[in-house]
């Protein structure tokens, strides 16, 4: 633990430049790789070639012309568009971007800045300017650009396209709340500003936290609500929290008087979470009931930069030992009941039973899209159906039918709204049970252990634990939207913490990687164990300009620091082997083009199909936004040897 301690303090909060941080080491039972982002929580540009300094990247429609520094469109095309893709096309929903681009030289027509599916966000433009939008991606969007709406004549130069409020901090980082009395535990209503005549007050039945809640009742006119002004038009928020109807209320949260989020007539708590760009100052808790005295209560609600992590855990009666399911929707007329014979932990369980219709299960809608959780749940099965954990539509994770209690663990980047536990069953009154659900949101560049990595597994000389890696299909998915913001593919360096499994893998005849980095064949950056015998391999190729350097007669079941650096400014690649510089500074560097791949950001792999599969341990790879120093790598070397571990850190 001490080791641990002292080892995030050296390396998080002293090393300038590190934009992420897989640590697979980690006593804290926190056992999912984490990243470190300090200080940064705007990302880079992910529109390439946006100052059109050649005819390249962009996908011109008819009319479309790239030269002398802009692109030009004559009119011609009429709503014709300049495109490029975009950065990790099905994992951007649900992000935060600002859009900025330059009109110059106007003459006629209109334009609008472009995310497929989203341009109805942005604002129509015709005239002369440079212009800055913000919105948060609902669509999967696989193109950004321009397009016109109207034929558009004139210039457009110098597009940036940068991903907003990334949490800057690992993955406990929250921004405090910026509304007062969130928990509705103060006396009297005072916080709260009264819209369309509410009457306001503060309740204490079965509160969802503390001992109050905020009821906000109707009083003659329609649509009453609780407000606060903590807004700025333009920034980007989270609105979360928990509300309930009187069973006939509509409770909703709204911007302004622009509705956010809309909740059921259920009485009982019911989870709210929203992103959005504030078009408002104002945030408002209410309902658009206007009958008689309606109400709906709120409590534990936290309105915050949208960067913060979301803390604490999301679903509701995870142990599922509150009295009856009025917290679970039946899905698919699922027979829900707390089943008293066998739970797995506490008196009761969660029984989905099949009642006519097949595949029934228990929901709560408590995702928002685009962010990223970590889902633990105990399931078994009555001997015949298959427990499942999925969201609206998808397979989360499944279990066996086995009746005994089995542990899933998994992480999550939410598509649908929903946590559905359903029982896998076409016949009878078949059933499924489900104890100590949890649900906590983690930081989105957290990786995805595919098929089985082991975690936690005895790191044999660099810290004390390792990811394990089978030589079949085993792989960590380090992909994100945020690691693309991040990743300078101009200035950088990868250090990873290895070992083979067995000697025999150094002749095994097939390529193994440790850690690749790509957005296509030609922009790549590797380190990986060659077909060829005893060899390993450094690579960074950018632009299709391929730099190699490989190292032979590599026999060692220790485990090894390698390490990559790269810097186009000083024209060099370096590659290291266990501190030292493995062959000559490679020079020559060509320029990488393109965002990260959705399938080619791997650790213990090639890619997410997987190819090329790692056999043994990997631990402690970093990503930094500089190339270190010669000297810099050897003392990350020396440093956590374990003959250096001893005396320092016990
Ligand atoms: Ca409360
Ligand atoms: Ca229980």
């Amino acid at each position: 633990m001490t080791i641990y301690q002292d080892y995030l303090k050296e390396n998080i909060l002293k090393q300038p430049g590190l934009v992420a941080w897989w640590p697979m080491d980690d006593p804290l039972s926190l056992p999912y790789a984490r990243v470190l982002t300090p200080g940064i929580t705007v990302g880079k540009n992910v529109a390439f070639n946006g100052t059109f300094d050649t005819d390249t990247v962009w996908t011109k429609g008819t009319g479309w012309t790239i030269a002398g520094g802009v692109a030009h469109c004559d009119g011609t095309g009429g709503a014709a568009s300049l495109t490029q893709p975009s950065n990790n096309t099905a994992a951007n929903t649900g992000h935060a971007y600002t859009f900025t681009y330059t009109i110059s030289n106007y003459v006629s027509g209109s334009v609008r800045a472009f995310i497929n599916g989203n341009a109805s966000q942005f604002t129509l433009r015709n005239a002369n300017g440079t212009y800055t939008e913000t919105v948060v991606v609902t669509t999967v969007a696989a193109l950004l650009g321009i397009t016109c709406i109207v034929s558009f004549v004139g210039d457009i130069d110098n597009i940036i396209v940068t991903e907003l409020n990334i949490p800057p901090v690992g993955c406990s980082y929250s921004d405090p709340t910026l509304i007062v009395d969130g928990t509705m535990e103060s006396a009297g209503t005072a916080s709260w500003t009264a819209g369309n005549s509410a009457t306001l007050s503060k309740q204490t039945g079965t509160p969802h936290g503390g001992s109050q809640v905020l009821r906000i009742a109707r009083n003659g006119v329609s649509s009453p609500y609780a407000g606060q002004t903590v807004l700025t038009v333009g920034q980007v928020y989270r609105a979360y929290g928990y509300m309930r109807s009187d069973g006939s209320a509509t409770p909703i949260v709204y911007q302004g008087s622009t509705v956010l989020f809309t909740g059921t007539t259920s009485t009982s708590w019911q989870t709210f979470d929203v992103v959005f760009v504030a078009t408002a100052t104002d945030i408002r808790f209410g309902t658009s009931t206007n009958t008689g005295t309606q109400y709906v209560e709120f409590d534990d609600a936290t309105v915050t930069l949208d960067r913060s992590l979301r803390l604490g855990e999301i679903i509701q009666d995870g142990d599922m030992e509150t009295a009856g399911t009025g917290v679970w929707v039946a899905v698919n007329s699922a027979t829900l009941t707390k089943d008293t014979g066998s739970p797995h932990a506490g008196t009761q369980n969660l029984r989905v039973a099949r009642n006519g219709v097949n595949a029934p299960g228990a929901a709560q809608s408590v995702f928002v899209i685009g962010k990223k959780y970590r889902i633990t749940c105990w399931v078994k099965s009555d001997g015949s159906a298959t427990p499942r954990l999925q969201d609206t539509s998808v397979t989360i994770a499944s279990g066996t039918t086995s009746t005994s209690w089995q542990l899933i663990d998994t992480i999550y980047v939410a598509t649908t709204t929903d946590i559905r536990l359903t029982a896998v069953t076409s016949t009878g009154t078949q059933f499924c049970e489900f104890d100590d659900l949890s649900i906590t949101e983690v930081h989105p560049m957290v990786g995805l252990p595919v098929n089985g990595v082991v975690q936690q597994s005895p790191a044999l000389g660099h810290l004390l634990y390792a990811y394990n890696y089978d030589g079949t299909n085993d792989l960590l998915n380090a992909q994100s939207v945020q690691l693309n913001a991040m990743f300078n593919p101009n200035e950088g360096t990868v250090i990873a913490w290895i070992r083979v499994s067995a000697v025999g893998i150094w002749t095994d005849g097939v390529i193994r990687t440790a850690f690749s980095m790509s957005a296509d064949g030609s922009n790549i950056i590797q380190m990986r164990k060659q077909v060829a015998n005893n060899t390993f391999l450094w690579g960074y190729t950018a632009g299709g300009t391929v730099k190699t350097t490989s190292k032979s007669n590599v026999s060692t079941t220790d485990i090894m620091m390698v390490a990559l650096t790269w810097s186009k400014t000083a024209d060099q690649v370096i590659p290291y082997f266990n501190g030292n510089r493995e062959g000559s500074i490679l020079t020559g560097l060509g320029t990488w083009t393109g965002n990260l791949a959705t399938t080619g950001t791997v650790i213990g792999a090639t890619s997410t199909v997987p190819a090329s599969p790692w056999s043994g341990k990997i631990n402690d790879v970093r990503l930094y936004s500089r190339a270190l120093s010669a000297p810099e790598i050897l003392r990350e070397y020396r440093k956590y040897l374990p003959q250096f571990q001893t005396p320092l850190w016990r």
